[in-house]
């Protein structure tokens, strides 16, 4: 038994065999317990139990006792009692952590106890030990990571978290890298809207502090081994992440606003928030590729073919070393809670034939899914619940405390590093405006909305903050908002100048004989016919087995039988299928 797991079930019997054991040889019993046993002998030594007396000793140990109970809920359930909601109060969940539920009184709150060790402050007294535990597992971030079966995992993030209250003191260019992202993030949006009124944009307001986080990764990503960063991503917030994130040219987006023609001939639609990106970035003498995957409108699709992108890279290209290449997947809290397809993706990523070595999801969770409140939305706690079918933690994170966000985002890169499994961030935030901009949420969400309407976004609230703390100026502040308006400005004109798009493919480097599909006219028939020389070509080579290859008896007969109709030109449906395949294969993968 080891005190770092389950107190809550506490067998005396139990602990008594370990006492024994400890007494024998300290070293034999996990270290919790040690130290637990080292308070228990001390209390002996001090209050003697004398004949016909009360045991001071006993109540003193059953008082550790219930110390240790107290940290074991803080680490187990502190995560539904934080502060991680910005605009709205957080449902209430019993029992909660109050020390009158296990059996402590405010008479306790000054007493030392040695159960203080336990969480790497020493001995020291409840009160000490109450507000490290609230600090660490209360505030910004609530933490999921108990139900993990792996000791040694579930010890790392202890640690980590519990060594550092959850949080990372930032050097002052740190703070102002994560403020010039968020001014970019918020400045970006507020452009649009006011630019081009009424037009969809999917925007993020309101979420804003990904982008500051999806840097942290990004910029630190290199010093991890990681060499590739596959991004699948919906619309909410895409375009953010293609300009402020991956230098796709703002001129470029201006100008799909514009609704110019692409200088390709495909048709003008959903495009922009669809198409994918490729770009590299360079940070302290390292770079990284990324790329953002094209996606359909049908959200979570693009979870399997980010996956499935990020396993052929490991497989083609970096021999299956999993540190090198990265997925990130960034859902809805509506999607991914009630997409199947989430569910079928995770069950994929501890499978040897299919794993990715561990993505970092990212929720961006506005709490609202097009017009519907989370509470009617989902039977889960958690839009994340799914993450406990594959034991992976999960960050519940304030949107509206930028530090405790980039914080969450490095520890899950390193977490994701370190273990090579999936790790989620729950982005608590809000969305300020309708779905796409275009409706109204105050239909279906109005105090909500006259909430959100009078809340400060993430940009202000951390300069406010950064102000306060005299890391810079208000001047100085309202100097970058102003500088990063006017290269908004200079974009905006160059994007005047040409009124033609020319659309970067999708990897294009990886897939050179793969070009945009061409628009179909249904009302026309489209030629497939192919001639008989290439037919035959075609059927047999599927119907040949490699030689330097043994094959089951039935494998080698149902080829058989398929080439003998080549030789008698008489074909059935599931030939006439393949060869239908075939066909296309051929035609388009090298025309
Ligand atoms: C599979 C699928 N079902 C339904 C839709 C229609 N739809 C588009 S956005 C949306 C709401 C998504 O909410 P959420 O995942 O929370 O993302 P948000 O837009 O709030 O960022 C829905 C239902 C869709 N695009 N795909």
């Amino acid at each position: 038994m080891n005190a770092k797991n389950e107190m809550n079930a506490v067998d005396l019997e139990a602990i008594e065999d370990l006492y024994r054991k400890y007494k024998a040889d300290p070293e034999s019993v996990d270290e919790s317990f040690r130290y637990f046993f080292q308070g228990f002998d001390l209390a002996i030594t001090r209050f003697p139990v004398k004949p016909g007396e009360s045991s001071v000793s006993v109540e003193n140990s059953r008082k550790e006792l219930a110390v240790m109970k107290l940290i074991t809920a803080y680490r187990r359930r502190g995560h539904l009692f934080t502060k991680t909601n910005p605009v709205r109060t957080r449902r209430s969940y019993s029992p909660t952590l109050a020390i009158e539920n296990f059996d402590l009184t405010e008479n306790d709150l000054d007493r030392e106890f040695e159960a203080g060790h336990e969480i790497g402050i020493g001995k020291a007294t409840l009160r000490e030990i109450v507000a490290r535990l609230e600090e660490t597992y209360c505030r910004s971030i609530g933490v999921e990571y108990r139900y993990m079966t792996k000791p040694e995992i579930v010890r790392w993030l202890q640690e980590k978290m519990e060594n550092s209250e959850n949080r990372e003191l930032l050097p002052r260019e740190i703070r102002l890298r994560i403020l010039d992202r968020l001014i970019e993030a918020s400045g970006f949006e507020d452009y649009l809207h006011k630019k081009f009124v009424g037009q969809k944009r999917f925007s993020l307001e309101g979420s804003e502090s990904i982008i500051p986080a999806l840097d942290a990764i990004m910029s630190r990503g290199g010093a991890y081994d990681v060499n590739e960063i596959v991004i699948g991503m919906a619309h909410r917030g895409r375009l953010n992440v293609l300009t402020n994130l991956m230098k796709k040219p703002y001129a470029q987006v201006f100008r799909e606003f514009n609704a110019q023609n692409y200088e390709e001939k495909i048709k003008y639609g959903d495009v922009k928030y669809h198409l994918g990106y490729n770009s590299t970035i360079d940070y302290e003498g390292r770079s990284i590729s990324i790329s953002l995957t094209p996606n359909p409108s049908h959200l979570e699709a693009v979870g399997p073919v980010g996956q499935g992108i990020a396993r052929a890279m490991l497989e083609n290209e970096h021999n299956y070393d999993y540190d090198q290449v990265l997925p990130i997947l960034i859902h809805g809290d509506a999607a991914i809670a009630g997409q199947g397809v989430v569910y079928e993706t995770i069950q994929f990523s501890k499978l040897e034939g299919y794993k990715t070595g561990g993505t970092i999801h990212i929720v961006i969770n506005n709490q609202v899914g097009f017009t519907t409140s989370y509470l009617q939305a989902r039977s889960s706690t958690y839009s994340t619940d799914v993450a406990k079918v594959t034991q992976s933690p999960v960050f519940h994170v304030n949107g509206d405390d930028i530090e405790a966000m980039v914080y969450v985002a490095k520890l899950a890169l390193e977490f994701r590093q370190k273990f090579n499994i999936d790790v989620f961030i729950d982005l608590l935030s809000y969305r300020k405006y309708g779905h796409n901009e275009g409706d109204e949420p105050r239909f279906t969400q109005p105090k909500l909305y006259d909430i959100i309407a009078k809340h400060k976004n993430p940009r202000d609230i951390y300069a406010e903050k950064l102000i306060a703390e005299d890391v810079i100026t208000r001047q100085e502040f309202d100097e970058r908002v102003a500088g990063f308006h006017r290269r908004l400005e200079e974009a905006y004109e160059e994007s005047l100048r040409s009124d033609q798009l020319n659309l970067q493919l999708f990897f294009s480097n990886r897939c050179k004989n793969i070009g945009f599909p061409k628009a179909v006219d249904f009302e026309e028939s489209v030629d497939t016919a192919i001639s008989k020389e290439l037919f035959i070509e075609l059927a047999k080579s599927i119907t040949s087995l490699p030689e330097d290859k043994k094959f089951f008896n039935k494998t080698k007969r149902l080829f058989a039988q398929r080439a003998a109709m080549i030789e008698e030109d008489r074909y059935d449906w599931a030939m006439g299928e393949l060869m239908a395949y075939a066909s296309l294969a051929k035609r388009n993968i090298f025309p």
